[in-house]
């Protein structure tokens, strides 16, 4: 039988160590919808350590992630209140295993989304939209996973930074994005890249977190998910990603 809580506690462990694991699929047999019960299990610990949600991640909404990662199912994680980076703010590496960073774009609800929606549904929920990146981070080593083990991994998902909120009447089917470090463009995409439009990924986001016995809430963060393949960080880098009409958004890592 496969403990839930028992693998969500291998995962938190994990994550609060900073420390690689063997995939969990190595050792038993997991259903994607176990996964996801790992997936909740473990950031309820976190909550009840006090972290606050704050959103949802989407994952694996752009083909060169996709192809990258050697996952091809739309994914989607939780984004709780201790893995924001502040604008413009420094992070420490240590608390990381091997970070990657991707660039992407943010959307602010103001109101609930739920299940099956259209586009203009889930944009008549958005309060405004901003440049993003998130810091993915996997608990496993060489940070390779199935499937199942990247959902129970709470998709990677480690840290994430948001830029200036701009209103939502700027169209951002196709906006370019650049993510450089040090001032040097190391990824260059375009948001179509993300479902051919970031709206449908917001459209996913509903979707998947009512099949999951959620909603998306008023105040949520969704981030719809890398416009381009992620890059590896290191110490000292000043990483930036600009993306066409919404500016710029930056953090610096540690040494
Ligand atoms: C999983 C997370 C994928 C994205 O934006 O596609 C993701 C991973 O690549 O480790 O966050
Ligand atoms: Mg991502």
């Amino acid at each position: 039988m496969t403990d839930i809580h028992k693998l969500a506690g291998t995962i938190d462990g994990a994550a609060r160590d900073a420390r690689a694991i063997a995939q969990l699929s190595a050792g038993t047999t997991l259903t994607l919808e176990q996964a996801y019960a790992i997936q909740k299990a473990s950031i309820d610990l976190r909550l009840t350590r006090g972290e606050r949600r704050v959103g949802v991640k989407m994952g694996f909404t752009n083909r060169a992630k996709a192809v990258q990662m050697g996952v091809h199912d739309i994914v989607c994680g939780r984004l709780t209140d201790r893995m924001i980076i502040e604008d413009g703010g420094t992070v420490d590496f240590a608390r990381y295993v091997h970070p990657r960073i991707e660039p992407e774009i943010a959307f602010l609800l103001k109101a609930p989304l739920e299940g099956v929606v259209t586009p203009a549904q889930a944009l008549a929920a958005v309060e405004a939209i901003a440049p993003a990146m998130e810091l993915i981070d996997s608990r496993y080593e060489n940070f390779k996973f199935s499937l199942e083990d990247v959902v129970a991994d709470n998709a990677s998902s480690s840290g994430f930074v948001v830029g200036a909120w701009h209103r939502p009447d700027i169209d951002c089917s196709n906006l370019g994005i650049v993510l450089s470090f040090d001032g040097r463009p190391v990824q260059i995409g375009s948001s179509a890249a993300i479902l051919g439009h970031p709206l449908r990924s917001l459209v996913a986001a509903a979707r998947m977190t009512a099949a999951g016995g959620e909603r998306l809430e008023p105040g949520w963060i969704v981030l719809a998910g890398s416009a381009t393949a992620a890059e590896p960080l290191r110490r000292g880098l000043y990483v930036e990603a600009e993306v066409q009409s919404l500016g710029r958004v930056a953090f610096t890592i540690g040494n």
